[in-house]
């Protein structure tokens, strides 16, 4: 799951990448992409290692990649913009600090996003266009007018300003466009990177779309209060009267935005957590650890986290039947602990 910071110059992503992932970003590589990892908070570990003393523990992480900030400008971002293609969905960081003007670079973003993807399709119908002028079989010709015609819909939706959403379109259509990585198809969410001293941070949240998740956060002061103790921490924040932010937060926030989930295993070797995509069945979760647990599937016996540490042990939690078992197309739930058989 790769997550890509997003923004203009000196918008705070650096320090962003810095604060979520403990690496600092490398200014010799501030032309190019820079990722580390996160792990995702699970707050049930604690007691699971009560209950299994486990000999290792695992988190599921997301990357995080820091990339080169946008021109104020508007000249080349599009090419800045491409970089991302790549990212499964993008934290878009809006500074609030030092004279900026944010509504109006939440205008130039979506116009930059919209350009960049453009550029893609008009290149592609160029592409297409010319490769349907050769002598090909009648198949091929009607796969590029298909191909042809979503072209033009999504045209017409990015020149609008109204990038067309995956539910306007068929299924085969979805996935033409799901090739091209546009990055107005990607989910989103929004970083807003107050001022040090900024004591109301809820304020400046209603500047994001009503569609887009946002948080606003101090990021340069996050990042400088994650290097204090914690007790210095607290009565420096007491001091200033300062609000702060729990990072775990962000990153759950993250992890939701770009539509995934974590599922968890457990036993006396390891307890675990793992990626799946939000409504992702028990054989998208088998998969997730491995493919020839998915292709054995037999079937998923699942307990919920809560109930076993209730419980304190799985004697317990098998004593009052709450080990169920499920078949392939089980949705995964928040909090389940799997164990899956399989041949
Ligand atoms: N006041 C204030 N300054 C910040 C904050 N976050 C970052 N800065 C400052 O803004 C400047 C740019 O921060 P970076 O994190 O390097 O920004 P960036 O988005 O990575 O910049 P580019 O990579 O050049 O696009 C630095 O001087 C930071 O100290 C913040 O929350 N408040
Ligand atoms: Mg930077």
């Amino acid at each position: 799951m790769k997550i890509g910071l997003v923004g203009y110059q000196g918008s705070g992503k650096s320090t962003l990448f810095q604060w979520l992932t403990g690496v600092a970003a490398d200014l010799a590589l501030s032309h190019s992409l820079q990722s580390a990892t996160a792990p995702i908070p699970e707050q049930r570990f604690d007691a699971l290692i009560e209950i299994y003393k486990p000999k290792k523990i695992t988190y599921a992480s997301i990357e995080i990649v820091d990339t080169p900030g946008l021109a104020r400008d508007q000249q080349g971002n599009p090419a800045r913009l491409a970089q991302l293609r790549e990212a499964d969905a993008l934290v878009w960081v809006v500074p609030v600090f030092d004279g900026s003007d944010p509504a109006k670079e939440i205008g130039a973003f979506q116009e930059d996003t919209i350009l960049a993807d453009l550029e893609i399709i008009l290149n592609r119908i160029e592409k297409v266009t010319e490769q349907n002028k050769r002598p090909v079989p009648k198949s091929e010709h009607e796969k590029f007018e298909f191909e042809l015609v979503t072209l033009e819909l999504l045209r017409e939706g990015l020149e609008s300003g109204q990038p067309l959403k995956e539910d306007q379109l068929t299924p085969e259509q979805q996935r033409i466009v799901r090739g091209f990585r546009l990055l107005s198809g990607k989910p989103r969410m929004m970083i807003i990177n107050t001022a040090d001293d900024e004591t109301d941070l809820k304020q400046y949240e209603k500047l994001a779309m009503p569609e887009v998740p946002v948080i606003a956060v101090s990021v340069r002061l996050e990042a400088e209060l994650d290097k204090m103790p914690p007790e210095e921490k607290t009565v420096f924040l007491n001091e200033m009267q300062l609000p702060s932010t729990d990072k775990k937060i962000v990153i759950k926030m993250m992890l939701d935005a770009s539509g995934q989930m974590t599922f968890l295993t457990a036993g006396e070797k390891e307890i675990r957590t793992w990626l799946v995509p939000k409504g992702g069945t028990a054989l998208d979760a088998a998969a997730a650890i491995h493919t020839d647990m998915a292709k054995g599937f037999i079937r998923a016996e699942v307990t919920k986290a809560e109930d076993l540490i209730r419980l304190g042990s799985e004697r317990a939690v098998k004593a009052e039947n709450l080990i169920r078992r499920e078949p392939k197309d089980y949705l995964v739930q928040d909090g389940d602990i799997f164990l899956f058989h399989f041949s």
